[in-house]
């Protein structure tokens, strides 16, 4: 299977609070490199892709897409928090913008523009304090967003059925003004934005399989009739204030919307239980093109998840997505996933189960 990576996404390393502690991100560069380290030594074909390299048209019109889901004024604090502190002499080059007080609404109205506190505003464009932002975040963050850019395209030219993007950061917690849980830019959004670019009134399926809801790919989608957004996520888990069952969709989108929380501690059992409705729902909406934002920390041993399944799961895990939805184009996109050591080997028995059933371009 054709794998995307951009070196540029390695560059971004930050901390994080973690309880009361704060400490070096889970979310690290090391991720991605086991992941390399694994495939580099299966049959699966690697592709470097480069940003940095590319034509001007190439950064325009990822900006122009990008601009579609995430508003200017946090596209620019983005690319620019980590300079501004710098200069005010409020972290050191090697630090890190972390908010220290975050939007809240005991105020008669909610805020319409970013405060002019330079502290406040790191709180104004985040919802959690596992987003910092340091020198490298926003060139890495564009290196990710162009993997979801570039895996669709790929799909289009090579007429292959599926493509996988190892994105970093990941992408599902953050919505058009929020960053938030390791996620700035909404990479699920940018596959779909660029997938309709060609295909205006598509019909897309997204399946989420990371431990946490996707809250940020959520709200994009919401009120989006032609999206269907499903979720199999660690019940009263990060993010704590989404991911019910009775959130549906909204207008014409209700019924778009299927959150499937799951007990924590759950077996993987359990969990295709979960994976049959999730598939069901997605069938129903006869999708085109789907979107599967992958994550592993529904691994047994993962730091943050708390479900109980194994490196063979994936495989069987993968093979039923398949099986149920062969030959519809999908864009595969790397989330969460938080022990290093197995993540080569998780994705490699996903692999497996995904290329071992029905599917030919
Ligand atoms: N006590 C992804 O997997 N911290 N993001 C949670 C729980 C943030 C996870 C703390 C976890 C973010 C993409
Ligand atoms: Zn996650």
């Amino acid at each position: 299977m054709l794998i995307l990576h951009d070196p540029d996404t390695l560059s971004h390393e930050t901390i994080e609070l973690l309880g009361s502690k704060v400490i070096p991100a889970l979310e690290s560069p090391s991720r991605i490199l086991a992941i390399l380290e694994a495939v580099s030594k299966s049959q699966h074909e690697v592709k470097h892709i480069r940003l940095h390299d590319s034509s001007e048209a190439t950064f325009d019109s990822l900006i122009e897409l990008i601009g579609q889901t995430h508003d200017q004024g946090y596209l620019g604090h983005l690319k620019n928090v980590f300079k501004q502190w710098r200069d005010d002499g409020l972290v050191e080059e090697c630090e890190h913008v972390l908010p220290e007080c975050f939007v809240f609404t005991s105020t008669a109205r909610t805020p319409t523009q970013p405060p002019k506190d330079i502290y406040a505003r790191a709180g104004y464009y985040a919802f959690d304090m596992s987003s910092g932002i340091m020198n490298k975040t926003y060139v890495s963050t564009m290196a990710s967003a162009n993997l979801a850019v570039a895996a669709v395209r790929r799909l289009r030219d090579d007429q292959v059925n599926e493509v996988v993007a190892l994105c970093r950061p990941p992408g599902h917690h953050c919505n058009g003004h929020k960053a938030g849980g390791y996620c700035y830019v909404n990479n699920a959004a940018l596959s779909i934005s660029e997938w309709r670019r060609q295909s205006p009134n598509a019909r897309v399926g997204i399946l989420d399989v990371d431990f946490h809801h996707g809250n940020g790919t959520q709200d994009i989608f919401y009120s989006d009739p032609n999206v269907f957004y499903t979720s199999i996520h660690g019940a009263d888990e990060f993010p704590y204030y989404t991911g019910n069952e009775d959130e549906r969709g909204d207008g014409d989108a209700i019924g778009t919307n299927l959150n499937l929380p799951l007990e924590t501690g759950s077996s993987f059992d359990q969990y295709l239980q979960k994976l049959e409705s999730a598939l069901a729902g997605l069938l129903k909406h006869e999708p085109e093109f789907l979107l599967v934002s992958l994550g592993f920390d529904t691994f047994n041993l993962d730091p943050l998840g708390s479900f109980k399944i194994h490196t063979e799961d994936y495989e069987v895990l993968a093979r039923t997505v398949r099986t149920r939805l062969p030959n519809v184009q999908t864009v595969i996109l790397l989330e969460g996933g938080y022990v290093v050591e197995h993540l080569g080997s998780n994705l490699l028995s996903f692999l497996k189960g995904w290329e071992g059933s029905a599917s030919s371009p």
